[in-house]
C-alpha cells in the first residue's frame, strides 16, 4: 500500500511539479526523506529568496512549482515575496510543514496554529486537510486551483505525522485527472468588439502582462499592424508584453492617473488586453480617461475586472480573444506606422557608469535573447528607453512592488531557461534583501549575470520624497556596502567597476562563465520612477 508521501509525490510528478524550492525545518524532514529520484530540491537559505526563486521559475518555465516551507515561521518569512507572486499570477504550490496533529491544539514548538488562515488574504486558496487520508487529494486541488486562470499561489499545510500514514486506494485516481479551462470570445461579444475598433477612428492598444504569460505577444503584434494602432505597456510592467522596437511600440505608461490620460489623449478607444486597468502607484488623482475616450478591458482575471474603475471589460482567455481580433478586423485605411527613431545617446558620468550606458552597453554586448530580471527602482525609464527586448519571456520585475523579488527570481528564471543568459539589474538597496539566493546560485552553479546597480542611496525614495515634499528624511541611503565581498563570501566570483571600458570587460569574461558571476556597477543617483 502507498504512503501518504507516495501519493502525494504522484500527484505533483503528474502535475509537473518535481522541482521543490525549499528551507527545511524538524516539520517537513518526513515529506523530505520520501522525495523520489526523479525530483530535485533546491536549497534556499531564507524563505524570502525561496518564494522569490520559485516565483521566477515558475514565470519563466509557466508551470506550477511546489515551494516548501517550514511552518508558520518560514511561511512568515516568505510572505514579502507572495505579494509578488499573487499580483504575477504565479501558480505556486507552497506547503508547510506542520506539526503532529494531535498536539497542534497544545501549540507545542512550531505549531502552525490556525495555518490556513495564516496565508490569507493573499493567496488564492489555502487549507489544512481533515486528515491524513486527504492530503493527496488537497495537493491535486491545491494544483488544479494554482493553474486554473486566473493563476496564483495557494497554500497547504500538512502535518508531518500525515506522511507515512496509509494512502487512501483511490488515491489512485489523482494523477491522472485533468482540470482544463476554456474561454474565448462569444460570437456577439467578437461581433461587438470588431464593431467598436472598426468605428474607431484613433484606437489605441494597452498590454499587459497576461499577454507575455500567454505567450500572445505575436497576436498583440499582429493586432496593433492590423488596426495600425500605438501601443503601451500598461503601467507597472512586470513583464514586456510587445517587442520593444517595434514601430507600434509607445513606452510603459506611468503609473499616475494624470499621466496616463496625457499619454491616451486623442484616442477614441482604448483596447487594454491582459492588464488591470490600471496598477497606478503615485497618487495624481484626476479623470481616468480622456474626455471622449471609451475603454474595453480583454483580462482572464475576473477580479481585475471587476475593480477597475472605469470601462468596459471581458473576461477571456487573452491569447484566444487575441487570435480571434486578428481574425475578425477590417482592413483599415490608416497610414502605416512610421519606424521608430534611434536609441537616445546615453548620458555618461565622470568617475561612474550612468544607467543609461549600463543599459545601451548591455543591449550591445549581452545576447539579443537575454532575459532581463530587474528590480533597480530609479532607472526604469533609462532601462525602457535604452532595451531591445523582442521575445516573449524577456523581462521580469516585483509585480507588487516588494523587494526582495529580483536577485533569487534571477536565479529561478536561469534554473528554468538555461537555454538564454539571465542579467540580473539589481539596485544596491534591493540586492540585499534577497542576498542569500547568491548562495543558492553558487551552490547549483546558475550561471546569472547578477549586475548591481551601486548608487549608495534607495533612489527611488529620493525621488519620492521629493515628489511628497518631505525634504530631508531619514534612512534613504546606503552606503558602504561591498557586493564584492558579500558575493565572495557566497561563493559568486565578484568584481566592482567604475567605468564603460571596465563593465564591458567584466561583462564579456562573465557571459563566457558557466558560473554566476556579479559585477558592481558605480552608478550616478537617477532620478526618480519606482516604487515606495
Ligand atoms: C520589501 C520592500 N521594502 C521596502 C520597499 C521600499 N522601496 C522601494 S524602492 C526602494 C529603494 C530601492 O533602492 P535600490 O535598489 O538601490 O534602487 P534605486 O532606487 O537606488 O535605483 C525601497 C527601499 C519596497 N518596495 N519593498
Ligand atoms: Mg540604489
Amino acid at each position: 500500500m502507498a504512503t501518504v508521501a507516495q501519493a502525494s509525490y504522484d500527484v505533483l510528478r503528474a502535475g509537473g511539479l518535481t522541482t521543490i524550492f525549499g528551507n527545511p525545518g524538524s516539520n517537513e524532514l518526513k515529506f523530505l526523506a520520501a522525495m523520489p529520484t526523479d525530483f530535485r530540491y533546491v536549497l534556499g537559505l531564507h524563505e524570502g529568496a525561496v518564494i522569490s526563486m520559485a516565483d521566477g521559475f515558475a514565470l519563466a518555465s509557466g508551470e506550477p512549482v511546489l515551494v516548501n516551507l517550514h511552518a508558520a515561521s518560514g511561511s512568515g518569512n516568505a510572505m514579502g515575496g507572495l505579494t509578488n507572486a499573487v499580483y504575477s499570477h504565479s501558480p505556486l504550490v507552497v506547503t508547510a510543514g506542520q506539526q503532529v496533529r494531535s498536539t497542534i491544539g497544545q501549540e507545542v514548538m512550531l505549531a502552525n496554529v490556525d495555518a490556513a488562515q495564516l496565508a490569507r488574504p493573499l493567496v488564492k486558496w489555502s487549507s489544512e486537510p481533515a486528515c491524513a487520508e486527504d492530503v493527496p487529494r488537497t495537493i491535486a486541488q491545491a494544483v488544479h486551483t494554482a493553474t486554473a486562470a486566473p493563476r496564483g499561489p495557494v497554500y497547504v499545510s500538512v502535518p508531518y505525522d500525515d506522511w507515512d500514514a496509509t494512502a487512501d486506494p483511490q488515491s489512485v485516481h489523482l494523477p491522472a485527472r485533468r482540470v482544463r479551462t476554456a474561454g474565448s470570445l462569444a460570437p456577439e461579444q467578437l461581433a461587438d468588439l470588431v464593431e467598436a475598433l472598426a468605428a474607431a477612428t484613433n484606437p489605441a492598444i494597452v498590454v499587459g502582462p497576461q499577454v507575455d504569460a500567454a505567450q500572445a505577444n505575436a497576436d498583440a503584434v499582429q493586432l496593433a499592424e492590423a488596426l495600425r494602432a500605438p501601443v503601451w505597456i500598461a503601467p507597472s510592467a512586470s513583464r514586456c508584453p510587445f517587442p520593444t522596437r517595434h514601430p507600434a511600440f509607445r513606452g510603459v505608461l506611468p503609473a499616475a492617473v494624470a499621466g496616463v490620460t496625457a499619454c491616451l489623449a486623442g484616442h477614441d478607444l482604448v483596447l487594454v488586453v491582459g492588464a488591470p486597468v490600471f496598477r497606478y502607484h503615485q497618487y495624481e488623482p484626476g479623470d481616468y480617461l480622456p474626455e471622449g475616450t471609451r475603454l474595453i478591458q480583454l483580462t482572464a482575471d475576473p477580479g481585475e475586472a471587476a475593480r477597475a474603475p472605469v470601462g468596459d471589460a471581458v473576461v477571456v482567455d487573452v491569447k484566444a480573444a487575441l487570435a480571434q481580433l486578428v481574425g475578425a478586423v477590417p482592413a483599415v485605411d490608416r497610414a502605416a506606422l512610421p519606424p521608430l527613431p534611434d536609441f537616445p545617446v546615453p548620458r555618461t558620468g565622470d568617475g561612474f557608469v550612468h544607467p543609461d550606458e549600463v543599459f545601451a552597453l548591455l543591449r550591445e554586448h549581452a545576447p539579443a535573447d537575454a532575459i532581463y530580471v530587474n528590480e533597480s527602482t530609479s532607472t526604469s525609464d533609462s532601462f525602457w528607453s535604452q532595451v531591445d527586448l523582442a521575445l516573449p519571456g524577456s523581462y521580469y520585475f516585483p509585480a507588487s512592488g516588494g523587494l526582495g523579488f529580483g536577485l533569487p527570481a534571477a536565479v529561478g528564471v536561469q534554473l528554468a531557461r538555461p537555454d538564454r543568459q539571465v542579467i540580473g539589474v539589481i539596485g544596491d538597496g534591493s540586492a540585499n534583501y534577497g542576498i542569500t539566493a547568491l548562495w543558492t546560485a553558487a551552490r547549483y552553479r546558475i550561471p546569472v549575470v547578477f549586475v548591481i546597480l551601486k548608487n549608495g542611496t534607495y533612489g527611488a525614495l529620493r525621488g519620492f520624497a521629493d515628489l511628497l515634499d518631505t525634504g530631508e528624511t531619514p534612512g534613504l541611503d546606503v552606503p558602504g556596502i561591498d557586493f564584492v565581498q558579500i558575493a565572495q563570501g557566497y561563493g559568486v566570483e565578484a568584481r566592482a567597476v567604475t567605468t564603460g571600458e571596465e563593465f564591458v570587460l567584466a561583462l564579456k569574461s562573465a557571459l563566457d562563465r558557466p558560473r554566476p558571476v556579479l559585477i558592481e556597477v558605480a552608478t550616478a543617483h537617477l532620478q526618480f520612477h519606482g516604487l515606495t
